[in-house]
């Protein structure tokens, strides 16, 4: 029995819009990890509320670091296992950069940025029947406003949040260089994380400043090339 991913229903064109439902699936297929998706707005019933978490057998996990950890575990871990403890660092720093402060960008661009909202709108909620399509879009919108205010970003002219961004693009183009993946010749699980962030950026077409800083690094668009090719042919 193959192991239930539990995500958002697709939208972008991506294998799935939540960055961190995207680095489970990405997980999954790197680690030759049989599994099904089960696509739905499940946050409701999930255990933390948030999405993804996954179902094996009678077990749940959620949480996408935990559930990393108990596949490593229980289905052992063929890209990790040879790091060296200063491989393992530098992913912990690409990890946190992406998920505790791109992360909240992409939040922003997505949701309150005038230019992303009106591609956000259509492509989260569009399939919903009216009326909910009317009443849950501004809903959301406004839940996520205070999130980013609860965080501290919000509190920033949109010019200082894109500022976070753009350093934050630079140093992973940096961190990357001319590297196949982040920690060298060999993917790790950090390339989960990092191309489903950067493919949530390169590949939607919001017209942000955060977009604008992503292209401007080659290599950053042939990384998510090279990733797409081996994990998603
Ligand atoms: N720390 C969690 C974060 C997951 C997360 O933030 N998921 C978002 C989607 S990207 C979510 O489910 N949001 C729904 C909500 O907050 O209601 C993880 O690593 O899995």
């Amino acid at each position: 029995m193959s192991i239930a991913l539990y995500q958002f229903p697709a939208a972008f064109g991506l294998p799935n819009a939540s960055p961190f439902c995207m680095k489970i699936e990405t997980y999954l297929r790197m680690a030759g990890i049989d599994y099904a998706c089960r696509y739905g707005m499940y946050q409701l019933r999930a255990p933390k509320k948030k999405l993804p978490y996954i179902k094996d057998g009678e077990r749940v996990v959620a949480d996408s670091h935990l559930i990393i950890d108990y596949l490593k575990t229980s289905y052992g871990d063929p890209l990790d296992a040879a790091l060296t403890p200063a491989q393992r660092a530098r992913g912990t720093a690409v990890l946190r950069l992406l998920e505790d402060s791109l992360y909240w960008v992409l939040l922003y661009a997505r949701w309150i940025d005038e230019r992303g909202w009106p591609l956000t709108r259509p492509a989260f909620f569009g399939a919903l029947p009216v009326p909910l399509r009317w009443f849950i879009p501004p809903i959301a919108r406004r839940s996520l406003a205070q999130q980013l205010h609860a965080q501290g970003i919000g509190r920033l002219a949109p010019q200082e949040i894109y500022r976070i961004g753009e350093e934050d693009i630079d140093a992973l183009s940096s961190m990357l260089g001319e590297q196949p993946y982040f920690l060298g010749m060999q993917p790790s699980s950090i390339d989960a994380a990092a191309y489903a962030f950067l493919a949530n950026i390169l590949d939607v077409p919001l017209e942000t400043p955060l977009l604008q800083a992503a292209r401007a690094h080659a290599n950053l668009a042939a990384y998510c090339g090279r990733m797409r090719a081996r994990y998603y042919p």
